[in-house]
Protein backbone atom coordinates (compact mmCIF):
# COMPACT_ATOMS: atom_id res chain seq x y z
CA UNK A 1 0.00 0.00 0.00
CA UNK A 2 2.61 2.67 0.80
CA UNK A 3 4.61 1.34 -1.68
CA UNK A 4 2.25 1.44 -4.29
CA UNK A 5 1.48 5.38 -2.81
CA UNK A 6 5.38 5.95 -3.14
CA UNK A 7 5.25 4.66 -6.78
CA UNK A 8 2.64 6.96 -7.70
CA UNK A 9 4.70 9.84 -6.70
CA UNK A 10 7.13 8.66 -8.57
CA UNK A 11 5.55 8.39 -11.33
CA UNK A 12 3.53 12.08 -11.13
CA UNK A 13 7.18 13.34 -10.58
CA UNK A 14 8.10 12.15 -13.51
CA UNK A 15 11.65 11.28 -14.72
CA UNK A 16 14.71 11.91 -12.54
CA UNK A 17 17.12 14.53 -14.48
CA UNK A 18 20.69 12.90 -15.00
CA UNK A 19 22.95 14.49 -11.94
CA UNK A 20 25.28 17.22 -13.39
CA UNK A 21 28.90 17.24 -13.02
CA UNK A 22 30.77 20.13 -12.30
CA UNK A 23 31.07 21.90 -15.40
CA UNK A 24 33.10 21.27 -17.99
CA UNK A 25 36.65 22.77 -17.25
CA UNK A 26 37.21 26.13 -19.59
CA UNK A 27 39.46 25.03 -22.23
CA UNK A 28 42.30 26.63 -23.76
CA UNK A 29 43.03 28.48 -26.61
CA UNK A 30 46.29 28.50 -27.56
CA UNK A 31 47.44 32.29 -29.15
CA UNK A 32 51.45 32.16 -30.11
CA UNK A 33 53.14 35.04 -31.23
CA UNK A 34 55.56 34.26 -33.89
CA UNK A 35 59.06 36.49 -35.04
CA UNK A 36 57.53 39.55 -34.36
CA UNK A 37 54.15 38.77 -35.80
CA UNK A 38 50.48 37.81 -34.72
CA UNK A 39 50.16 34.43 -37.32
CA UNK A 40 46.72 35.27 -36.92
CA UNK A 41 44.88 38.58 -36.84
CA UNK A 42 41.56 36.53 -35.60
CA UNK A 43 41.09 34.23 -32.87
CA UNK A 44 37.43 33.31 -32.08
CA UNK A 45 36.68 31.49 -28.58
CA UNK A 46 33.55 30.52 -26.87
CA UNK A 47 32.11 32.12 -23.98
CA UNK A 48 33.68 31.19 -21.10
CA UNK A 49 37.10 29.73 -22.61
CA UNK A 50 40.34 30.74 -21.68
CA UNK A 51 43.49 32.18 -23.93
CA UNK A 52 46.93 31.41 -23.58
CA UNK A 53 49.46 33.24 -24.79
CA UNK A 54 52.69 32.12 -26.12
CA UNK A 55 55.61 33.93 -27.08
CA UNK A 56 58.01 32.23 -29.51
CA UNK A 57 59.24 35.19 -31.01
CA UNK A 58 62.97 34.74 -30.27
CA UNK A 59 63.72 38.19 -32.15
CA UNK A 60 61.89 40.32 -29.76
CA UNK A 61 63.58 41.32 -26.50
CA UNK A 62 61.09 43.15 -24.64
CA UNK A 63 58.14 40.71 -25.14
CA UNK A 64 54.84 40.74 -26.52
CA UNK A 65 50.73 41.07 -25.01
CA UNK A 66 47.50 40.11 -25.89
CA UNK A 67 45.40 43.19 -24.32
CA UNK A 68 42.76 44.80 -25.45
CA UNK A 69 42.86 47.98 -27.80
CA UNK A 70 41.51 50.67 -25.10
CA UNK A 71 41.84 54.70 -25.31
CA UNK A 72 44.87 55.91 -23.56
CA UNK A 73 43.58 55.69 -19.66
CA UNK A 74 41.38 53.13 -20.13
CA UNK A 75 41.71 49.89 -18.16
CA UNK A 76 41.81 47.12 -20.80
CA UNK A 77 38.98 44.06 -20.06
CA UNK A 78 41.59 41.55 -20.96
CA UNK A 79 45.48 41.65 -20.59
CA UNK A 80 48.25 39.04 -20.35
CA UNK A 81 50.32 41.19 -19.77
CA UNK A 82 53.87 41.59 -21.10
CA UNK A 83 55.11 38.20 -22.26
CA UNK A 84 58.60 37.33 -22.20
CA UNK A 85 60.24 35.61 -24.79
CA UNK A 86 59.57 31.41 -24.77
CA UNK A 87 56.90 31.83 -21.55
CA UNK A 88 53.91 31.92 -22.02
CA UNK A 89 50.44 33.86 -19.52
CA UNK A 90 46.72 33.15 -19.29
CA UNK A 91 44.95 36.06 -20.59
CA UNK A 92 43.07 37.55 -17.58
CA UNK A 93 39.62 38.21 -17.77
CA UNK A 94 39.22 36.99 -21.32
CA UNK A 95 36.67 34.28 -19.95
CA UNK A 96 34.16 36.34 -18.15
CA UNK A 97 33.80 38.16 -21.84
CA UNK A 98 30.27 38.61 -22.84
CA UNK A 99 30.11 37.55 -26.31
CA UNK A 100 30.90 40.40 -29.27
CA UNK A 101 34.15 41.58 -31.44
CA UNK A 102 36.70 42.57 -29.37
CA UNK A 103 40.16 44.29 -31.12
CA UNK A 104 43.55 43.27 -29.05
CA UNK A 105 47.10 44.62 -29.65
CA UNK A 106 49.92 43.94 -28.19
CA UNK A 107 51.39 46.77 -25.79
CA UNK A 108 54.63 47.32 -27.26
CA UNK A 109 54.23 46.78 -30.44
CA UNK A 110 51.04 48.55 -31.77
CA UNK A 111 51.15 47.25 -35.11
CA UNK A 112 50.57 43.95 -34.15
CA UNK A 113 46.98 43.57 -33.78
CA UNK A 114 44.06 41.56 -34.39
CA UNK A 115 40.23 40.81 -33.62
CA UNK A 116 38.66 38.00 -30.87
CA UNK A 117 35.53 36.85 -31.34
CA UNK A 118 33.49 36.10 -28.27
CA UNK A 119 30.75 33.66 -29.18
CU1 LIG B 1 54.94 43.00 -28.97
Amino acid sequence: MLLAAFATVLMLLGPVPPVQAAGPVPEHHVFAVLRDYFPSSAVSIKQGERIRFVDTDPTAGPGHSFTETVPEGVTPRFDSDIVPPYTFKDVANVETLPPGQYSFNCKIHNVLKGQLTVG
